[in-house]
């Protein structure tokens, strides 16, 4: 039986000797590659926290004491450690556990995340709370350098300096967001870890002293003692210990006794405490340790080669952006792009090889990114803000009052809208066409296919007020790409086909999908339908709209967002509006409740927000046509 096997919960961990948790670090790497390489997941981030969580939770009373992981996505040795071995394989899968943080999975799991720089406000919280109802157990906020960049944990570093309640903030330093940490705290935290100023300091005043003619030894010898004093002045961490914490480090996240001996003493300390670890992203496994970035989250792989098992098809949505908006940029210099630490992810990095100094990335600082852009727009340039639809919810201000309330001409590209799959409700980009199409002046856009996302694209950038763009995570449809991106009249919908027993309207990928599933019915003697690709859900097409509303009229919408306050909704507003009567509308979206984590093609299943769900859906909401042809409803141009 190894090490692992005998550790169902913290508890047993602590019943081990210390000399054997290195052993037991070894055996639970494996265990995560073994079973990462099945499921895919986040693989380095959790590899290189293996000896911080061992130390934690031995060093710690867990269940009683509350750690607070930030993001979440390196929690797989928490997972593991806190009784969720057995059900490991089935991480990130539908029904089973999930990629990140969940108290409905765990009572270990303190505090839901998925987004990252939660975690120090959500622990000061919690201590706030133990000391109001005089509690006792300790508090410990586990962050790392990249989301300890993000506004809210500077918010929240910034209450607990000035509280100074009793509790720890582990700082996981491994000089990496997914890409290498950017920004000045970034640089004065890599100081601290490679003691540039004191070396630098040294460095300089040696060389002062040698340029100095007839100096002698004696002299150098008396500097470097003037030296060790103002090392002094010129101690690590000292920024911190000014805002009120304790500084300790930087320790080597790597070495368990190290950690343990370090929480053990500092665990019960009064104040706020910061101690500053250094891991490695990736520790452990070669692959993972050479390219951190490509391992950050990981298809399945075969772990002798580090070969990832790759999807294969047409080019992804965010490839297509990514190339569009390098060519759009050689012929328009007012364009610059702006990414809160996903250039990756949001294929920037394409970008930014053609166009080095038009990339911005800003850190993980959505609220930063969009006034930051706001900013680049009063001066005529053309920011293309590229975020995940789920990420820029925390923005949303900054897209009302620095943007859109000044009509200031920000393009917000938005990847993964609709469901993401396997990360699950924190990622879904469910909510945007609701949250965004209540603003006055934004344009609001989602292409049907990645040949209209190019379009799509050019025409954002090509209009003088605000406008928003979403498109979903994965691969096109590989169609035909139509020339060089054109300019799509704004407010006007696409109809993709004539029926006479209903109309759906439709939009984003979900009108191809419902083409495709109008294309399926007929060929199988079901209702003949109408079929618009709404194109903008702001301005709506409300020209098409009237044409459709016929007393008697049924009209279906499908869109990959909550029912509540989207497409759907959208056109049933300007319906009402129109002075719509006796029009029967059926709405097929995402219902209103949180969507769990598993395969994109699942999820849709469960909605049917694919082919087979919408001829189903369509069948049952559409009467067949009895007799003859009847016309079908034309645009009134009038
Ligand atoms: C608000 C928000 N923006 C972006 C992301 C995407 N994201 C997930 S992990 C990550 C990097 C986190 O870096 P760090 O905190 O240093 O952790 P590491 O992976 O290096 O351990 C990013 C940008 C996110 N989860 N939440």
């Amino acid at each position: 039986m190894s090490i692992l096997d005998r550790v169902n919960s913290p508890h047993d961990l602590r019943q081990l000797e210390g000399e054997v948790l290195p052993e037991l670090a070894e055996e639970l790497r494996q265990f995560l590659l073994s079973g990462v390489s099945q499921t895919g997941g986040h693989l380095a981030s959790s590899l290189g926290a293996v000896e911080l969580t061992i130390a934690l939770h031995y060093a710690f009373d867990t269940p009683r004491d509350q750690f607070v992981w930030d993001v979440g996505h390196q929690c797989y040795p928490h997972k593991v450690l806190t009784g969720r071995r057995d059900r490991f394989h089935t991480l990130r899968t539908y029904g089973g556990i999930s990629g990140f943080l969940k108290r409905e999975e765990s009572e270990y799991d303190v505090f839901n995340a998925g987004h990252a720089s939660t975690s120090i406000s959500a622990a000061l919280g919690i201590a706030t709370a133990r000391d109001l109802k005089g509690e006792s157990f300790r508090v410990a906020a586990i962050i790392g350098d990249g989301s300890f960049t993000g506004g809210l944990a500077m918010e929240g570093l910034n209450q607990a300096g000035f509280l100074g309640k009793r509790m720890m903030i582990v700082l996981n330093d491994n000089e990496m967001s997914i890409a290498p940490n950017v920004g000045a705290w970034q640089g004065y935290l890599n100081r601290i870890i490679h003691g540039q100023p004191y070396r630098r300091l040294k460095d300089e005043v040696e060389q002062f002293l040698r340029s100095i003619p007839r100096v002698g030894e004696g002299m150098i010898k008396w500097a470097k003692q003037a030296e060790q004093m103002g090392k002094q002045l010129l101690v690590p961490g000292n920024l911190f210990e000014e805002l009120g914490f304790k500084y300790v480090g930087p320790i080597n996240g790597h070495s368990i006794p190290q950690l343990v001996a370090t929480f053990r003493e500092y665990r019960d300390y009064g104040h706020p405490v910061l101690v500053h670890v250094v891991t490695r992203k990736g520790q452990g496994y070669k692959p993972a340790e050479q390219d951190p970035v490509f391992w950050h989250g990981a298809n399945p792989f075969t772990i002798t080669t580090g070969e990832v098992k790759k999807s294969s098809g047409p080019p992804s949505y965010t490839k297509v952006f990514a190339a569009t908006l390098t060519d759009l940029a050689r012929q328009d210099p007012r364009i610059v792009a702006v990414t809160a630490a996903m250039a990756e992810g949001t294929g920037l990095d394409v970008f930014a090889r053609a166009h080095r100094d038009r990339l911005f990335d800003v850190g993980i600082c959505e609220e930063h990114a969009v006034t930051f852009a706001g900013g680049l727009a009063t001066r005529g340039m053309r920011p293309v803000v590229a975020i995940y639809s789920s990420f820029l919810q925390r923005a949303f201000d900054q897209v009302f009052h620095d943007v859109c309330l000044m009509r200031l001409p920000v393009v917000f590209a938005l990847d993964r809208g609709g469901l993401v799959g396997s990360d699950g409700p924190t990622h879904h980009g469910v909510y945007d066409l609701s949250f965004l199409r209540c603003l006055p002046e934004l344009v609001v856009m989602a292409p049907r296919d990645e040949d209209e996302l190019r379009h799509m694209l050019a025409t954002a950038i090509a209009l003088d007020r605000p406008s928003a763009l979403r498109y979903p995570r994965g691969n096109g449809y590989g169609v035909k790409m139509d020339g060089v991106p054109r300019l799509l009249p704004v407010g006007k919908a696409e109809m993709l086909r004539s029926g006479r027993d209903g109309v759906i309207w439709a939009i984003g990928i979900m009108a191809t999908e419902a083409l495709r599933a109008a294309e399926r019915l007929v060929s199988e003697g079901g209702p003949d339908l109408t079929v618009v690709n709404a194109r903008f859900v702001k301005p709506l097409d409300t020209e098409l709209l009237t044409a459709h509303l016929r007393p008697g009229a049924r009209i279906m919408t499908v869109e990959e967002n909550a029912l509540d306050g989207g497409f759907g909704s959208a056109v049933m507003e300007a319906a009402s509006k129109l002075g719509a009567r006796d029009v029967v509308f059926e709405r097929l979206g995402v219902p209103d409740e949180y969507q769990p984590h598993g395969s994109q093609d699942l999820l849709r299943a469960r909605l049917d927000l694919d082919v087979e769900g919408i001829c189903r859906r369509a069948k049952a909401f559409f009467p067949i046509a009895q007799s003859g042809p009847r016309p079908v409803a034309k645009r009134d141009t009038a």
